[in-house]
């Protein structure tokens, strides 16, 4: 990772209009508690650009009704927008629109795989092989399938460092292993795991691999045919969309013999008195009426990144992640967990004996917003031997200065607590 040499907010990626990226996302020019907005919490959600915001409006003030059901003007127009939605998704991430489902987020993308690949494929003695760095998301649905088919759960290892054991990994995968789920991206170490490789080795073992991409997808490109994985399951509110629509992606042959999810309206060629036919891919796995605003947002924030162009968003996140290191890891007493190369601009500390959820209070005085907790990673909390960890997550529109005005916020928390 290459080190900044100066406070400016200058950096390598000369040509990233900061300024007018900035000027793009409204919220960030507000005031918290008198002090401008440092949102340093992502991770947790992203903020939104101003032309994700109005392809939402210009969606409920001009076209707005129910999709695939009437044949009159506005039911076409937001069908289209819908369907077209999905086209930009998929082209996204190197797929066909049939194979991308809109979920809620990932939980639910997630959720839907083991209640449907795993209700009609893992059976007693089968095991689940998964990482002690994955989110609850990626590991209570699981544990839950597990619990009801009797199937075993194992854990890869983690490194001090925040790296996979990877042989770990080697060892535990057998031709008992009916399924390898694992994170892109850690939400609280930052690493960026070897994807490619995990999926190859769970191909080559026989086993289906989920690739869990919410911490992934909003800072570099994804191809899911380059990963080779089965499943990839992304939340569209990390990365600039709204809240409630996300993604899950499946290889064609399986989505076409998994059993359909939730039953309802939508997901049906036809009903009778004696059963039902299930619609084709990829409506066969979204009952009800979908979230079509969502869906436009989610496809507007995409053309928003790629507008600005993910080399560029990653260069610029690679240059300010090496500087919040720097100058995080320049205050005594101060704790960074995770690796310091191959990592995206989420970044987990303690400071001195102060607890993580007082130092997120105290920065919030400051209007400096980072997440404090176990970020739903109980096992990995453990793991390293904590309750709880601080947690400042950076994206496209953060700066150096915003760094400099965390590292002041904790001046005052040293204050405060009497960290000499
Ligand atoms: N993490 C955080 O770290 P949803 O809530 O469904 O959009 O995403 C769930 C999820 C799944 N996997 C990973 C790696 C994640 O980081 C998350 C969400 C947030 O702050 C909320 S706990």
């Amino acid at each position: 990772m290459e080190t900044p040499d100066s406070t400016s907010d200058h950096t390598p990626a000369a040509d990233y209009d900061i300024e007018r990226i900035r000027a793009d996302f409204p919220i960030l020019g507000r005031l918290v508690h008198g002090f401008p907005l440092v949102y340093l919490d992502s991770a947790a959600s992203s903020q939104k650009p101003y032309s994700v915001i109005q392809a939402v409006d210009a969606y409920y003030s001009e076209i707005h009704a129910n999709v695939h059901r009437g044949a009159h003007e506005l039911s076409i127009r937001a069908t289209e927008a819908y369907e077209g939605a999905r086209e930009v998704v998929a082209d996204h991430i190197g797929a066909a629109p049939a194979e991308v489902i809109f979920v809620r987020g990932t939980t639910e993308a997630i959720n839907l795989v083991a209640w449907t690949w795993g209700a009609a494929h893992v059976a007693e003695g089968d095991e689940i092989l998964l990482t002690k760095m994955e989110h609850h998301s990626n590991m209570v649905p699981w544990q839950i399938l597990a619990g009801r088919a009797g199937a075993v759960v194992k854990y890869v290892d983690v490194r001090p460092d925040g790296s996979l054991v990877m042989e770990d990994y080697d060892r535990l995968l057998s031709d008992r292993t009916c399924l390898v789920a694992v994170t892109h991206v850690s939400n609280t170490l930052g690493v960026v795991n070897p994807v490619a490789e995990i999926a190859r080795k769970a191909r080559e073992a026989g086993a289906v691999c989920l690739v869990d991409g919410a911490q992934a997808a909003p800072h570099m490109q994804v191809d899911v045919q380059a990963i080779g994985c089965d499943f990839y399951a992304f939340s569209g509110h990390k990365m600039l969309a709204p809240t409630g629509i996300g993604a899950l992606w499946g290889r064609r042959e399986l989505l076409e013999h998994m059993p359909p999810w939730q039953g309802g309206g939508e997901m049906i060629s036809e009903v009778r008195l004696d059963g039902f036919t299930a619609a084709p891919l990829p409506h066969k796995y979204e009952a009800g009426t979908p979230n079509i605003a969502g869906a436009v947002g989610f496809a507007e924030a995409i053309r928003y990144l790629q507008r600005t162009g993910l080399e560029r968003i990653h260069a610029w996140e690679r240059d300010l992640t090496a500087y919040a290191l720097d100058s995080l890891g320049a205050v005594e007493g101060l704790e960074i967990y995770g690796p310091k190369e191959d990592r995206v601009g989420v970044i987990s500390f303690r400071y001195a004996d102060i607890h993580a959820h007082d130092l997120a209070t105290i920065l919030d005085q400051k209007g400096v917003a980072i997440r404090a907790g176990h970020h739903c990673n109980q096992p990995l909390m453990n793991h390293l031997g904590v309750d709880a960890t601080a947690r400042a997550s950076l994206y496209l529109y953060n700066t150096r200065s915003e760094i400099d005005a965390l590292v002041d916020a904790l001046g005052l928390a040293a204050k405060l607590f009497g960290v000499a």
